[in-house]
């Protein structure tokens, strides 16, 4: 079963590479560089013609949307327990998660980063960037509390997707010149995740020189 990623470092696209490193997938990566506009050109646009990435291929099946590529991947190798489905609470609750970082708190991210997106009006971009910028601060403050309690990981005591993902938000701080030490929980959670072996190589595949199309 031949199974492609279409990826770009730095990106959301950080949790999916993990998930496949983590389960030991026999699996083809593909680098895109956004910032050369890859992810704009014919050929990406006729694998995801909404040109963003993650893009999951599975036996010729495309699928985007990180809830959906996530979801695939940790279906695909139960044995990995990528995300919790034997009990629905869980699930629920791991769903709540991936739910929140795609539709909330990268469309924040993206408020400051990409506020043409939401309107070509450039006089109200500064405005949808400050309240982008306000949104993302929420949302680490809310990381922070859920971690304050003491738990390893997102979910509690089982490692799942959910914890690579808030990475990419984690690393995306900087670019919002916001300091996460003001976020102890939420550093160290980004610390153990960067610790796993299969996300210090997704981190490292950022850089592979395996590109979709050579600059
Ligand atoms: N809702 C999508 C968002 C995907 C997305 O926006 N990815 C960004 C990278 S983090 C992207 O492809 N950006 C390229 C662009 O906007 O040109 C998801 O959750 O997968």
């Amino acid at each position: 079963m031949p199974i492609v990623l279409y990826y770009a470092a730095g990106s959301c696209s950080l949790p999916a590479l993990a998930g496949l490193e983590e389960a030991g997938a026999d699996y083809a990566g593909v680098r895109l560089v956004l910032a050369d506009g890859h992810q704009r050109r014919p050929e990406y646009l006729a694998v995801n013609p909404r040109g963003r990435i993650p893009t999951l291929e599975v036996d010729g099946v495309r699928i985007t949307e990180n809830v959906a590529v996530l979801t695939t991947i940790a279906r695909l190798f139960p044995a990995a327990r990528l995300l919790p489905f034997d009990d629905a609470v869980i699930t629920g609750r791991a769903y709540e998660l991936l739910a929140w970082f795609a539709s909330g708190v990268h469309v924040s991210f993206a408020q400051v980063g990409r506020p043409e997106r939401y309107t070509r009006d450039a006089t109200a971009w500064p405005a949808l960037g400050i309240g982008g910028r306000e949104n993302m601060l929420a949302a680490y403050a809310e990381l922070e509390a859920r971690l304050g309690d003491g738990r390893t990981w997102l979910l509690g005591e089982a490692y799942s997707l959910a914890d690579p993902y808030a990475l990419v938000f984690h690393r995306w701080a900087e670019r919002l010149e916001v300091a996460t030490s003001d976020y102890p929980a939420f550093d160290a959670h980004a610390a153990r995740v960067r610790a796993r072996p299969a996300v210090a190589r997704a981190l490292a595949l950022e850089t592979s020189p395996r590109l979709l199309v050579e600059a």
